[in-house]
């Protein structure tokens, strides 16, 4: 096992200038870089990410004009870069049309309050005035500005402004600017802006397009680094991708059988596509032992990171963001009728910036007629699982909200075990007399009343997952 050797991030160059104006309460947009389109009767983009695509090792730049050869399917597109004059794939979020805000190093699109919020908050050195701009939430038009602020008791934190657009041109704070540029050079004299955020690389969904529907990865092409950590049958590593990608293979023990089960949870994980579940890029099942290939989370698991100095650091509002980010996943998972079983702290994965992923499918399934009946599994985790899937093995979407109650309790704890002091039988036979973990000081009103509505003994009176990302989206202490 070699040493991990991916490539550092290419070096990007200064974005290209663009001029806004508004006309007529709409605002169009010229570029007054020197983008020199090649053959106008092909669509001409421009990357915005480095981007090297790994069987090749052809380099795509940030600001590289890109000709569209043809959209290979929603994800990908084969280009011809204009700069290099060479041929090759690039995902479709890498680049964007030459004649958009995209292209601005300001520019953040489709960012939720929260994300904006989050990326500030963890940038790198924290600076009063940094800034993003990003389309409003809640209106069809117009925008808003997100800025970084530093407040009279020593505290950052994140103050945003709507961005109006009419006849009469761009409002902010009740002043008028004919350009978004100008708005900005303006805030950023009167010193209420600084400097841009640094943008985030968009999230990878495929390890590069020959691996969008082909699964089945070389395990030549994976060099295999560092334990990350084990469990009772599997281990998993840090590993490079063909000399380019970071990822992480999880490996079943030798002495271990369950390479279907190993499989099954690849298929399960096939199923979905969301930022709240870890994304799996393919498996090694042709020869023992079987690997999976997922996304590699720099930060382990997150009750581990709870409980460490780094869990000290999060305030409330980075673990309402957590919660968010979690319940939006498991809700994509109920869209796709599948059930978890097995939600907790341990089985969430931390990246940076507080990025949150559920992991771990192996208890996994596809519910038939809204549940999942199991007499074989024999270990689930007692102090986690509902009542109904404990005594008569039933799972349903609504038995993991009664385990996400339970996560709530860690996550607001900073990784306090649940119902402390007390043993896994003694507590099945409690709950089931009506008992319910009591409220530790340290978490909310508020957010303890949410737990419950997790843990009502009847299923179908238990909170739904949209409802939780509902509540966590607009909470605010
Ligand atoms: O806290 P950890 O390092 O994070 O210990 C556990 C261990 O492997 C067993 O699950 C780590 N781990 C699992 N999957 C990943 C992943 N995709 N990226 C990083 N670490 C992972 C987990």
């Amino acid at each position: 096992m070699g040493n991990i050797c991916c490539q550092d991030p290419i070096q990007t160059s200064p974005p290209i200038i663009i001029e806004h104006t508004v006309k007529a309460g709409r605002v169009s947009i010229v570029s007054t870089a020197s983008t020199a389109i090649k053959d106008s009767s092909r669509r001409v983009v421009s990357c915005i990410y480095d981007y090297r695509e790994a069987r090749s090792g052809k380099k795509f730049r940030k600001g590289d004009s890109l000709q569209i050869y043809n959209e290979i399917d929603d994800e990908w597109l084969k280009v011809l870069n204009l700069s290099t004059k060479q041929i090759g794939c690039i995902p479709k979020n890498y680049v964007t049309e030459e004649t958009t805000n995209e292209i601005q190093e300001w520019f953040l699109g489709h960012t939720s309050r929260r994300e904006a919020e989050r990326l500030l908050m963890s940038q790198e050195t924290l600076t009063k005035g940094l800034f993003l701009i990003r389309y409003s939430e809640n209106k069809e038009t117009g925008y808003a500005l997100s800025v970084l602020d530093f407040d009279d008791k020593d505290d950052f934190h994140v103050v945003h402004f709507q961005i109006a657009i009419n006849q009469n041109g761009i409002l902010i704070d009740s002043s008028v600017y004919s350009t978004l540029s100008e708005a900005i050079n303006s805030y950023k004299r009167n010193g209420i802006i600084s400097k841009p955020c640094q943008k985030p690389q968009p999230h990878l969904w495929d390890l590069d397009v020959s691996h969008k529907k082909q699964w089945e990865l070389s395990r030549e092409d994976l060099q295999l680094g560092e334990l990350l950590g084990e469990g009772n049958f599997a281990k998993v590593h840090l590993a490079c991708w063909k000399n380019s990608t970071k990822v992480a293979v999880k490996i079943l023990k030798e002495q271990s059988v369950s390479t279907d089960g190993l499989l099954a949870e690849a298929s399960i994980m096939k199923q979905f596509r969301h930022p709240g579940l870890l994304t799996l890029y393919g498996v090694c099942s042709q020869t023992e032992p079987v690997y999976l290939v997922v996304e590699y989370m720099t930060n382990g698991d997150l009750l581990n990171y709870l409980r460490n100095d780094d869990g000290n650091k999060l305030k409330l509002s980075d673990l309402v963001d957590m919660a968010v980010q979690i319940s939006s996943g498991m809700q994509h998972l109920e869209s796709k009728n599948l059930v978890h079983r097995d939600l907790a702290a341990r089985n969430v994965l931390v990246a940076n910036n507080n990025i949150v992923k559920i992991s771990d499918f192996g208890l996994a399934r596809l519910l038939q007629e809204n549940r999942y009946n199991d007499n074989f599994t024999s270990n689930i985790a007692y102090k986690w699982s509902a009542p109904e899937a404990i005594f008569f093995r039933e799972f349903t979407t609504k038995s993991d909200v009664w385990s996400y109650g339970i996560f709530l309790m860690e996550l607001f704890t900073y990784g306090m075990m649940p119902y402390p002091g007390i043993r896994n039988d003694e507590v099945i036979r409690r709950v089931r007399d009506g008992y319910r973990m009591e409220k530790p000081d340290i978490v909310p009103d508020d957010v303890y009343n949410i737990m419950q509505m997790c843990w009502k003994e009847k299923p179908k009176e238990r909170i739904s997952f949209s409802e939780l990302t509902n509540f966590f989206n607009e909470y605010s202490e």
